[in-house]
């Protein structure tokens, strides 16, 4: 677990505080004394003085009034587990759920929860990343508020080369998930990113340990820019970024994203783990920005160039290049 050290940043609730808070978020209308919390949670005066100092700590406001006792005014905005917890329908993902504020890559707490033996499923999401992480050690901008940036730890038992077709399916989940809340027709761009209209809203990194063989766990994170506007990104992302509040007009519930993004993830997921891409090809491909598109891929030191094809069972993007085709497993790719 990750060190509790600096308290007020990486650390999720207590048990005594989220519980605590979902009283006093089931009362909001009206006072509730530390005696009628005393009797219904079961806490010494004292700790519940403790918890609420604490839960003040994280920004809630709550209202003290001597004689009457506490009342819950403002919760802030990232996302609890407890409240998640009480949204999700899935049996498998968000089985456990750590809430930050912030943390330096969701990505790199999930990486060593997991080498700690955290249970397939396992959720983690911060409200800010400080360290956000894209491919090959570019950054991904996740500042506070605005944005989805979250980590799941998978147990696939695929060979590992197989993996990598998680990347896809969770941008399959992902703009299935923006097309339902938002109607917004949100694209899979192969193998890793999200676009509307062409522009960056969401991102995966998916993350391996694995043995020749034999898949360890994937760590996928996904994030996605929900809330921004124009200004809140930095000057050199601006072109060619994008969030669904930008494209869509209106602001989204982060939690009714994650939550629509879970559930759909979980189905994908599970069929993925029995038949591979196979039952979602059709779909990945429907969604697809690229096929039909003229494309330049680099390809470690190769530049490979032709006309986007297909997508196969493997994950792999057909190109039809000047010599034939070529199925690339991964790689960079533009339009041109
Ligand atoms: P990528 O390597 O395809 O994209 C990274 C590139 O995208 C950056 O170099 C930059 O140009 C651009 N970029 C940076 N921030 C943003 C942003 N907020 N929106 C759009 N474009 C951006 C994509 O990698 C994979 C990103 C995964 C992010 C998640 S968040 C939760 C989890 N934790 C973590 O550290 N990473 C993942």
């Amino acid at each position: 677990m990750p060190s509790q050290n600096n308290r007020n940043s990486i650390r999720t609730l207590k048990a005594a505080e989220e519980d605590l808070l979902t009283l006093l978020r089931d009362n909001r209308e009206s006072f509730l004394s530390t005696r009628e919390i005393s009797d219904k949670l079961e806490l010494h005066p004292y700790v519940i003085y403790q918890t609420i100092k604490e839960l003040r700590r994280w920004d809630f406001e709550i209202a003290s009034e001597k004689g009457k006792g506490y009342k819950l005014l403002e919760a802030p905005q990232f996302l609890l587990s407890a409240e998640i917890r009480e949204k999700l329908k899935t049996r498998i993902l968000g089985k456990e759920i750590l809430s930050y504020r912030t943390v330096g890559s969701t990505n790199d707490l999930g990486f060593r929860l997991a080498e700690g033996g955290a249970a397939e499923g396992t959720l983690i999401v911060s409200d800010q990343q400080t360290k956000g992480r894209g491919r090959m050690g570019r950054g991904w901008y996740s500042p506070p508020k605005l944005g989805l940036w979250m980590s799941l730890i998978l147990r696939p038992q695929v060979p590992p080369y197989k993996a990598p077709g998680l990347s896809i399916c969770a941008g399959l989940a992902l703009a299935q998930a923006i097309q339902d809340l938002s109607g917004l027709d949100a694209r899979i761009k192969w193998p890793n990113d999200c676009l509307i209209n062409d522009k960056k809203v969401g991102g995966i990194l998916l993350e391996l340990s694995a043995e020749l063989d034999r898949t360890n766990f994937v760590i996928a994170g996904i994030g996605v820019n929900v809330n921004h506007q124009p200004g809140d990104f930095p000057k050199k992302l601006s072109a060619k970024v994008t969030s669904i509040r930008m494209e869509w007009g209106r602001e989204l519930s982060r939690m009714e994203l994650l939550i629509s993004f879970l559930e759909r993830f979980e189905a994908i997921y599970l069929d993925f783990k029995s038949n591979g891409l196979t039952h979602q090809r059709r779909l990945i491909k429907k969604l697809s920005s690229l096929l039909g598109r003229k494309v330049q891929v680099k390809f470690g030191k190769e530049i490979i160039e032709g006309q986007a094809q297909d997508i196969d069972d493997n994950g792999s993007l057909i190109i039809k290049t000047k010599k034939g085709e070529r199925a690339v497993r991964a790689g960079e790719v533009t339009v041109v």
